[in-house]
C-alpha cells in the first residue's frame, strides 16, 4: 500500500484554537467547531459556528492577526430571524458556515436544520457587519455547500452533498446564473469511488483552491466504525478546472484522522470537519477544522503536498485497474 512520506497535515501545537471559554460567559457557548474562515483587509476572520447548553446554534465572528490566535467579537452575528420562511427552516440550526469571497462581496453558504430535515442557505455581505439572506438555494436534505470563488463556463458554480436516499451522501456539482436557481448537477464522486476509508459518506469542506493541477478540494469521508460510532476524516482530491464533474486524482489516504483528545472526545466522538481553509502566498495552506463537535482547531500543510498526495492516490489506483 502507498504511504505518504510525511504527515500531510501538521496539527497546531496550540490546538484547540477556540473553545466555547473564550466567548462572553452570559452567551452560555458549550460548543464552537466546523467554522468559515477568510482573510479580510489583512486579518484571518472567521465566521464561528457556536452552540448553547439548549444546542441553539449561531454565527459568531472572530478575528486574527496571525491565524492562531482568535478574539471573539461581544455579538453573535445578526440572522434575519424575523423572515417567517428562514425562520421555519433555519429555527432551530444553522451551521457549518463556508464563506467565499466572489468579487468583492463575501457569501456564506450554511447548513439551515428545521427540526425535519436541512436545506443549503445563502447570506451575502460586503463588510461582515450587515448580512443579507439570498434564500435557500437548494431543496430539503442537502447539506455541506461551498461555493467555488469564480465563475466557470459564466456561470457561478458550488459543490455539495445532497443525501442520496440510502443514508449516504456523495459528492455533487451545480451550477447558477445568479447563485439564487441552480441545475446542470452532476456527481462528482460517491463514497467508496476510489476512497477505501470513506464508504459511508463524503462531502465537501473548504472553498476549493485553484492551483494549475486543478481544482484542489479538501473534503470530509465518513465511516461506519461499528453500529453506532461514526468516524469522519479529511481528504482531498483534484478536479478539472473547467468541468469539476472530472475528478483528476483522489489521495488514497485521508489526510487528517481523528487521532488527538480533543479529536477523539466530545459531543460526537472521532470527527475532524472542515468548513475553511486559507492559503498563504508562500503556498502554506492552513484547514481550520472542528474536533468532535466541541472545539476549533487548525492544521498546516502545502498546496505541493496536497497536490502530491492526489498524484501519488491517481498512480495507485492507475495501477490496480
Ligand atoms: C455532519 C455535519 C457536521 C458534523 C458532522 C459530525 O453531518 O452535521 O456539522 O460535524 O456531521 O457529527
Amino acid at each position: 500500500m502507498k504511504t505518504s512520506k510525511y504527515p500531510i497535515c501538521k496539527r497546531y501545537e496550540g490546538n484547540p484554537i477556540l473553545t466555547g471559554k473564550d466567548f462572553p460567559v452570559d452567551a452560555d457557548i458549550k460548543n464552537v467547531f466546523n467554522s468559515g474562515i477568510i482573510k479580510y483587509n489583512g486579518t484571518y476572520l472567521m465566521v464561528c459556528r457556536v452552540e448553547n447548553s439548549a444546542l441553539f446554534d449561531r454565527f459568531w465572528l472572530a478575528d486574527s492577526k496571525d491565524g492562531y490566535h482568535f478574539k471573539p467579537r461581544p455579538a453573535p452575528v445578526e440572522m434575519p430571524y424575523d423572515d417567517p420562511e428562514f425562520k421555519e427552516y433555519a429555527g432551530s440550526m444553522i451551521y457549518d458556515p463556508r464563506v467565499t469571497k466572489i468579487g468583492s462581496l463575501y457569501y456564506v453558504v450554511h447548513a439551515a436544520h428545521s427540526g425535519h430535515t436541512c436545506r443549503l442557505s445563502l447570506l451575502k455581505t460586503e463588510d461582515f457587519k450587515k448580512f443579507q439572506w439570498m434564500g435557500f438555494i437548494s431543496e430539503t436534505d442537502n447539506r455541506n455547500g461551498v461555493l467555488f470563488p469564480e465563475k466557470i463556463n459564466g456561470l457561478y458554480a458550488r459543490l455539495d452533498r445532497p443525501n442520496t436516499g440510502d443514508g449516504n451522501g456523495d459528492i455533487w456539482v451545480s451550477y447558477s446564473p445568479d447563485l439564487i436557481f441552480w441545475g446542470k448537477s452532476k456527481c462528482v464522486f460517491r463514497n467508496w469511488q476510489g476512497i477505501r476509508w470513506a464508504w459511508a459518506k463524503i462531502g465537501p469542506g473548504a472553498v476549493p483552491i485553484r492551483t494549475p493541477e486543478g481544482w484542489l478540494v479538501i473534503f470530509h469521508g465518513v465511516r461506519w466504525q461499528s453500529k453506532a460510532h461514526l468516524v469522519y476524516q479529511l481528504g482531498v482530491c483534484l478536479l478539472d478546472l473547467n468541468d469539476p464533474a472530472k475528478v483528476k486524482a483522489i489521495a488514497e489516504e485521508a489526510i487528517l484522522i481523528p487521532e488527538e483528545q480533543y479529536e477523539l472526545t466530545g459531543q460526537t466522538p472521532s470527527v475532524v470537519f472542515t468548513c475553511g481553509a486559507v492559503v498563504e502566498d508562500n503556498g502554506e495552506v492552513k484547514i481550520y477544522y472542528g474536533g468532535a463537535d466541541s472545539v476549533q482547531c487548525v492544521a498546516t500543510t502545502t498546496i505541493e503536498r496536497l497536490i502530491e498526495a492526489c498524484c501519488a492516490g491517481q498512480r495507485y489506483h492507475r495501477r490496480r485497474r
